[in-house]
């Protein structure tokens, strides 16, 4: 789904979409990059904006645009752009130590916790009433669980995911324990909570805030 473009195209970076295209707008905040973000509203289905359906047939957020380069999976997107207008210090090159971890969970915040924290909400929390003792939403939950071990073990051990300064694997990471907290599927643990207190006193992270409206708010629910 891509192909080069010039750095120096005359239109700015588009970022289709909130949801997980904050991940895209807080790296993009960290980097210094001009953007512009085009909301989607995914309520009102995306079938029914063409211009959406047409960089992302899938229907689905975000998508990036840079001049001819149109691609889609956040954690991809944000690699494309650690690459494209790296180095950065969010990036971990291949030849270093912390080049594992970082890649590591850099993917993990999103095949590791995002996807089955979204499939433990959607299963238990958000569907019709007498579905809620969801198989799938428990089995979700569980393997979200056991990801999290990880991000527990590397928290015991480095303030950061990749060790010691802050990465696009922190954005990854982040966005997902920030998501779980606030849609209700969990609380979180103590170093779980001053290590997002770590990632989120940020510019960039502020940064996000103010260009991504639909977000509002991180804050748990009541009680939580
Ligand atoms: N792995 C993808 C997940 C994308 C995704 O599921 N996005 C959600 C909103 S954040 C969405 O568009 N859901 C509607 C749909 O899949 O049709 C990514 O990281 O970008």
């Amino acid at each position: 789904m891509t192909s080069q473009t010039s750095a120096d195209s005359a239109m700015p970076i588009t970022v289709w979409g909130e949801g997980r295209g904050f991940r895209v707008v807080w790296l993009l905040e960290e980097m210094g990059l001009p953007y512009r973000l085009r909301d989607v509203d995914l309520l009102k289905g995306a079938q029914n904006d063409p211009e959406f359906m047409a960089i992302n047939p899938g229907g689905f957020i975000p998508a990036l645009q840079d001049g001819e380069t149109v691609m889609v999976e956040s954690v991809a997107i944000l690699q494309y752009l650690l690459g494209r207008y790296g180095p950065s210090p969010l990036g971990v090159e291949p030849g270093h130590p912390a080049y594992p971890a970082w890649l590591q969970f850099l993917h993990l915040g999103e095949a590791g916790l995002m996807t089955p924290a979204f499939l433990s909400w959607a299963g238990s929390g958000f569907g019709p009433e007498g579905a809620r003792d969801d198989w799938t939403g428990k089995l979700g939950f569980e393997i979200f669980q056991s990801r999290r071990r990880l991000v527990a073990r590397q928290l015991e051990q480095a303030p950061y995911m990749a060790g010691e300064v802050f990465t696009a694997a922190d954005i990854s990471v982040g966005y997902a324990l920030l998501w779980a907290r606030r849609q209700g599927v969990t609380a979180l643990t103590s170093p779980e909570q001053t290590y997002i207190g770590r990632v989120t006193d940020r510019d960039g992270f502020r940064g996000a805030m103010k260009t991504c409206h639909a977000i509002g708010s991180w804050d748990p629910p009541p009680g939580r």
